[in-house]
């Protein structure tokens, strides 16, 4: 009991820190077999326990309350947590279960990484939230402050992750020395026990960050927000749901950011747009088929850019990741680019999943949510309830098309030669002179409006018709 009475209820609080470790390697502060569950370290002025000065490692935290009441229900203040100041490094606090540490209901920070004090492991622990992690015991700034650099807040499976929860902020990064810190493994924030703000922000310049994979960011009023003049800030393969706001905000704009012509906007994660889905996702057998593109230009986004496909909770965050591609500069070129996951829809529901996307550029600047976007059939499905046959004639070309996978040309298939086509700009079509097919891009995509304008059609061995608005163009295969 350091800082509380006898039985761990009331404060008695040391006027400093409750343990100072002072340039000294090799300390373990609490136990992870303790029964009596480590150390209680509550009610100190300044903070439970604090690092400083170089050591040369090997100082290990487990299992101990410290913020709260030896019951682990009610908060004894200290005014910080666990405070890592300068030239402390390498700090591992908690682990897996069995070395949680509570560190929960503190004036400041739960946990605070000061300037030059860098790579320290913050794992399994319950940070903002009582014993049992069920209920808020918030600390008043925030879970996690981080200044520095290199430091881990979770790990490499959900075995070390932290929950992070009842905080005003849930971690926050801030100043532009935090650096290289990664995110992974987490839950920040849930239903029951948001934090209060966002789950995690970046601000005055924190770059080059990661948040992922496998956060669980639930809850919160933003799930990230990433402030202005905050860049490089990578988000990965996370669930998002169910946050008041946004799953992702990227400043100035609060809010969902427009789709800049070009990407030329700075800003939070320079702005960077997201994917421009290009008609429905669609579901045809168990493959996920997509088209889209992205706008943003060579210049202003560094390619190639890393696209993610997750579902949707339905209020625009992406709650399961599904897949990802890249999308090139030549992609970009092109204008769409179609992917097929093979396998991936087999779960998903026609009518009811929702499709949404992230984009992240080459140096780790990712994106707001895309716009989300229902999954559809193959329009055979559709065509069914369709009474007029001539339409359906005319659009029944196309489910040909996806049907034919195996056999004269599939839609990617299609779509690849039309953007070939386009690439030489002219075309040598069976006794036809050669052309320019038009300009760029075309949308080739089942339940797209674009069909309107062109459909692709198979006739015969061989050959695939391409029809643009008034006239048809044959090419050999
Ligand atoms: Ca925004
Ligand atoms: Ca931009
Ligand atoms: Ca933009």
């Amino acid at each position: 009991m350091i800082g509380t009475n006898p039985t761990g209820t009331a404060a008695i609080p040391n006027q400093g820190h409750g343990v100072l470790v002072s340039g000294a390697p090799n300390n373990r502060i609490g136990s992870a077999t303790d029964a009596a569950g480590g150390n209680v370290m509550s009610g100190n002025r300044n903070a439970g326990i604090a690092f400083s000065l170089a050591g040369v490692g090997g100082n290990v935290v487990y299992g101990n309350k410290i913020g709260t009441s030896k019951s682990g229900t009610e908060a004894i203040r200290n005014g910080t947590g666990v405070l890592l100041l300068a030239g402390a490094n390498g700090v591992v606090i908690g682990g897996d279960t069995s070395k949680r540490n509570l560190i929960s209901g503190n004036t400041g920070s739960g946990v605070y990484i000061a300037l030059n004090s860098n790579n320290h492991t913050i794992s399994g622990n319950y940070i903002g939230t009582n014993v049992s992690g069920t209920a808020p015991l918030g600390n008043g700034i925030a879970g996690i402050t981080v200044l520095s650099s290199g430091n881990q807040i979770g790990g490499a499976s959900s075995r070390l992750a932290n929950r992070i929860a009842g905080n005003p902020v849930g971690i926050a990064i801030s100043g532009s020395a935090a650096t290289l810190n990664t995110i992974r493994f987490n839950t920040i924030g849930t239903t029951t026990v948001p934090n209060t703000g966002s789950g995690i922000q970046f601000t005055s310049n924190a770059s080059g960050n990661t948040v992922g994979p496998s956060n669980t960011i639930q809850g919160n009023q933003t799930g990230v927000r990433v402030n202005d003049g905050s860049i490089n800030n990578r988000i990965t393969r996370n669930s998002f749901s169910s946050n008041t706001n946004l799953g992702i905000d990227l400043l100035p704009l609060p809010g969902i950011n427009p789709q800049d012509a070009g990407d030329a906007d700075g800003g939070a994660n320079r702005g960077q747009n997201s994917p421009t889905f290009v008609g429905s996702p669609l579901k045809i057998g168990n493959d996920l088929r997509i088209n889209f593109r992205v706008n943003s230009t060579t210049t202003n986004s560094a390619y190639p850019l890393a696209i993610e496909f997750y579902s949707s909770d339905g209020s625009g965050e992406g709650r399961a990741y599904l897949a990802g591609t890249t999308y090139t500069a030549a992609d970009l070129a092109i204008g769409t680019k179609l992917v097929n996951f093979v396998g991936t829809a087999a779960n998903l529901v026609v009518g009811s999943t929702k499709i949404i996307a992230l984009a992240t550029d080459a140096n780790g600047n990712t994106s707001e949510f895309s716009a989300e976007h229902v999954l559809a059939a193959p329009l055979a499905a559709a065509l069914a309830t369709q009474a007029n046959p001539t339409q359906a004639a005319a659009t029944q070309t196309s489910e040909k098309l996806a049907a034919n996978k195996n056999g004269i040309v599939s839609p990617l298939e299609a779509t690849n030669m039309v953007n070939a086509m386009n690439t030489r700009s002219t075309q040598e079509g069976e006794g036809e002179q050669p052309r320019a097919f038009g300009p760029l891009p075309y949308e080739v995509n089942i339940r797209d409006q674009a069909l309107e304008e062109l459909s692709l059609e198979e006739k015969g061995s061989g050959l695939i018709f391409v029809t643009q608005r008034a006239s048809t163009r044959r090419f050999a295969r």
